[in-house]
């Protein structure tokens, strides 16, 4: 009877927990010091630079804070008809993966490189859910130069999550799934606890360049993995880890994997894990995924196939991972600037649990275990209990802290954010969030330097707070001041697609850094152009290569003519500009590709293949100059087999 009443009491929080509920009293007005604090001038910049995860469009967006002004819109795990990533030849390959092109995914977390656990503001990492990958944003181009696939992956949700020296990147896969050979994989899903793993990756980053590479994966037990934070500073060396469905159920989880009480949080010792790679204790494992890299001095991405990744399996390598007992379904977990404090938020649970390092590693040291899964040992809840928040709120998701001895932690369920004091874990404050908030942000708060000053809460639900857009509503961010004992809200803002996590840091750290324009003596990219002269039109069978420049306020050449129905047409076109925020445009009409937008410096190919006979105009489509709407060529396609002569004009010879 009792287990029935507590499973009854586990839907109702279930059910709560689905909808979230609307807070008392919402807050709609701000004072006009409020405002004062967000208002960026004309001509002014904004303090922080915010990386915002999109979500379901795949894309990061940058926005400036406290403006909450949207800067640029980056292109990740999607095409982008604006400059035509992912339909250009040169950026086609970034989207490849082991099941082809996939151009589009659900991108969740940023991670903000990082030098001693400080932002270091190098590059964005952000990853791919769906079909796992994560990728690498160069931070003075903004744009996408790296996409490692994961194998073994299904849900790469716990991810990316990034060690404090950006020694490694860190992929969970959200889902566990049959791992190994084809013949492997092939198996009854009611094997579930048999035959399915989790798997969590380490990603090596290059520590000069960036370059991403997969050093190992580590074997797990077949839960879901759901967020994750490394260690830092004296935690620094291992990595937590939120698990739910614990119970491993393959069926029906919304009632099944909320059956026990506690979950885990999966600490890992990733030195360890080092130690044993480098004696060898590794085994390599037949997989298939795909590495693409962007080469800025070519402007050309290569897609690689990989076959092989090291697997380390802890069952056998005992001193690796452990499990803390966590209540109840922990969605986020964080560790606090110190690195002392583990904090674990269950999303059905009446408490949030806070955990202290110093005392797990005397607990591993004294044995102090109240079991294993598959030898790993389970630590004892209260030997490695720091303290319990009381009545926080309902639905605890995630923590940020603002490095003054607070900890914030997002309330979807009560759409709140609570404030409390890391070391004697009370409440001091909290505030409505309009409404059911996801992730929070704080410039730099999951770094051992927080800045404090702003806090941004994500929410997953916008109803009444803009001018409505049909059923579709912009989801809605919250920026409030915490500089204060009290929170104070300052501004609304709508986001692009759905921001799941974002991360923020000084402006100052990139601003003077940023790449203005690719010089053309170091362009080597097969096709480019140094000068005007070299442009021409070189047919090679069906192929017609069209070397085009483009230089305010003129292609060359403009008229072509001796095309084909049929023929693949490709325009090389080289940007000769060499000043900043000079691109020029290309579009034909029918392409069924997109338009090009060049940088000044870069070359970029458009394929095109005319369907028919006719005089195609071709334009510029960035007004770049008083005489932009001068920029224009006509292209003239006669029949297939026909034997009007190639001729181009650009204007030089004639
Ligand atoms: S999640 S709202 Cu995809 Cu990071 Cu928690
Ligand atoms: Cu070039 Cu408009």
């Amino acid at each position: 009877m009792k287990t029935r009443l507590w499973l009854m009491a586990g839907v109702a929080v279930a059910v709560a927990f689905a909808y979230g509920c609307k807070p008392k009293g919402a807050q709609t007005a701000i004072s006009g010091d409020a405002a004062s604090k967000v208002y960026v001038a004309p001509g002014q910049h904004d303090e922080f630079y915010n990386i915002v995860s999109g979500g379901f469009n795949g894309q990061m967006s940058v926005m400036g804070l406290p403006s909450g002004r949207v800067l640029k819109i980056l292109p990740v795990f999607s095409v982008h008809p604006e400059n035509g990533w992912g339909f250009s030849e040169e950026t086609k390959p970034m989207l490849n993966t082991s099941h082809g092109f996939v151009p589009w995914d659900d991108l969740h977390h940023i991670a903000i490189s990082t030098t001693n656990a400080e932002h270091d503001a190098r590059w964005a990492f952000g990853n791919a859910n769906n079909t796992p990958r994560i990728a690498r944003v160069d931070l003075t181009s903004f744009k996408t130069v790296e996409i490692i696939e994961i194998p073994n992956s299904g849900g790469n949700h716990s991810s990316p999550f990034i060690t404090e020296n950006t020694e490694y990147v860190v992929a969970g896969t959200r889902f566990s799934v049959p791992t190994g050979n084809d013949n492997d994989r092939d198996v009854g899903i009611d094997t579930y606890k048999d035959n399915f793993r989790g798997t969590i990756s380490f990603i090596s980053v290059d520590k000069d360049h960036g370059d991403m590479d997969i050093a190992f994966q580590l074997e797990a037990p077949p839960f879901n993995f759901d967020l994750a934070r490394a260690g830092k500073k004296k935690s620094h060396g291992w990595f937590f880890f939120s698990t739910y469905n614990t119970e491993m159920a393959h069926t029906l989880l919304e009632v099944n994997a909320s059956q026990k009480d506690k979950d885990f949080i999966m600490a890992v010792n990733w030195k360890k894990a080092e130690e044993y790679i480098a004696a060898g204790k590794g085994k390599k494992v037949p997989v298939k995924y795909a590495h693409n890299k962007w080469d800025e001095s070519t402007h050309t991405a290569t897609s690689t196939i990989r076959t092989e990744v090291l697997s380390l399996d802890p069952r056998e390598l005992k001193d690796i991972v452990y499990f803390i007992p966590c209540p109840k379904s922990p969605h986020g977990t964080d560790t606090d600037p110190t690195g002392e404090y583990i904090i674990g938020s269950g999303k059905l649970a009446a408490i949030i649990p806070v955990f202290s390092f110093t005392k797990m590693l005397a607990a591993i040291e004294k044995q102090d275990f109240e079991g294993n899964i598959d030898g790993m040992p389970v630590l004892k809840y209260e030997s490695v209990l720091h303290g319990e928040v009381a009545k926080p709120g309902l639905g605890p998701l995630h923590t940020e802290f603002d490095g003054k001895g607070f900890a914030y932690t997002s309330m979807f369920v009560s759409s709140e954010i609570v404030k409390w004091n890391i070391e004697t874990l009370e409440v001091v404050d909290r505030v409505p969030t309009y409404y059911s908030v996801g992730h929070l942000s704080i410039p730099g708060g999951p770094t051992g330097k927080p800045h404090g000053k702003y806090m941004v809460a994500y929410n997953k639900i916008t109803k009444d707070r803009y001018l409505p857009t049909g059923p579709e509503l912009a989801h809605s961010a919250q920026l409030y001041d915490i500089s204060g004992d009290k929170m104070q809200l300052l501004l609304d803002f709508p986001t692009i697609g759905e921001p799941h996590y974002a991360e923020a840091f000084p402006a100052s750290l990139i601003k003077d850094k940023q790449v203005k324009f690719y010089k053309l003596e170091e362009n080597n990219h097969p096709h480019v152009l140094k000068g005007i002269n070299d442009a021409r039109v070189e047919r090679d069978g069906n192929k017609v290569h069209i070397y085009l420049t483009s230089i305010r306020s003129n292609f060359r050449p403009d008229n072509i003519e001796g095309i084909k129905v049929g023929d693949e047409v490709y325009f090389h076109m080289t940007n000769l500009e060499q000043d900043w925020d000079v691109p020029h445009g290309l579009a034909i009409k029918g392409a069924n590709t997109a338009e090009l937008l060049v940088m000044p410096g870069e070359t970029a190919t458009l394929k095109w293949v005319p369907d028919r006979t006719g005089v195609f105009p071709f334009y510029c489509t960035d007004f770049c100059s008083a005489l932009h709407q001068e920029m224009q060529g006509y292209l003239r396609v006669s029949p297939a087999g026909s034997n009007t002569p190639l001729k181009f004009s650009t204007g030089i010879a004639e």
